[in-house]
């Protein structure tokens, strides 16, 4: 398994939800390492860029609508497979066949308000945090490390 990074988001109605911190404490206790993190009320042309993919699909309006209605938390992770083990811990994207235990699966009941997202592979996660961290990420050293990974 390679050392990753991903870009997750905790979406505005997990931010309106008061799910912030429960979203960051999984990926926090599961071992990723917070390598960057930030509150942004994002504009409809970041979001056309971040959905860029779905622009053809009967749903993207809403999805604009949706994403732009309120501040939304940037985070990038890092750690083994972070990209695949984030999809995992997110679940589908549709909550009602997300399984219980996941992020989604635990937390949320329609694919409109699905409260977080997460990049579905390694190359869309160096677009998505170069597009929400134009300024980069934080570069330490986490404490654990050696208790986390031998
Ligand atoms: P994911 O967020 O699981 O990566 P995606 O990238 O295919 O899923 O779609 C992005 C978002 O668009 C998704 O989180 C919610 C919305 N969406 C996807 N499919 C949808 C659908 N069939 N109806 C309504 N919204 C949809
Ligand atoms: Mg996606």
């Amino acid at each position: 398994s390679n050392t990753e990074r991903t870009y997750i988001m905790v979406k505005p109605d997990g931010v309106q939800r008061g799910l912030v911190g429960e979203i960051i404490q999984r990926f926090e206790r599961r071992g990723f390492k917070m390598i960057a993190l930030k509150m942004v009320w994002p504009t409809t042309e970041l979001l056309e860029k971040h959905y860029a993919d779905l622009k053809n699909r009967p749903f993207f309006p809403n999805l604009i609508k949706y994403m732009a209605s309120g501040p939304v938390v940037a985070i990038v992770l890092e750690g083994r497979d972070a990209v695949a083990t984030g999809r995992v811990m997110l679940g589908e994207t549709d909550p009602l066949k997300s399984a219980p235990g996941t992020i989604r699966g635990d937390l949320c009941l329609q694919v409109g308000r699905n409260i977080c997202h997460g990049s579905d592979s390694v190359q869309n996660a160096e677009k998505e945090i170069a597009l929400w961290f134009p300024e980069g990420i934080v570069k330490y050293t986490l404490a654990t490390e050696n208790w986390i990974f031998e």
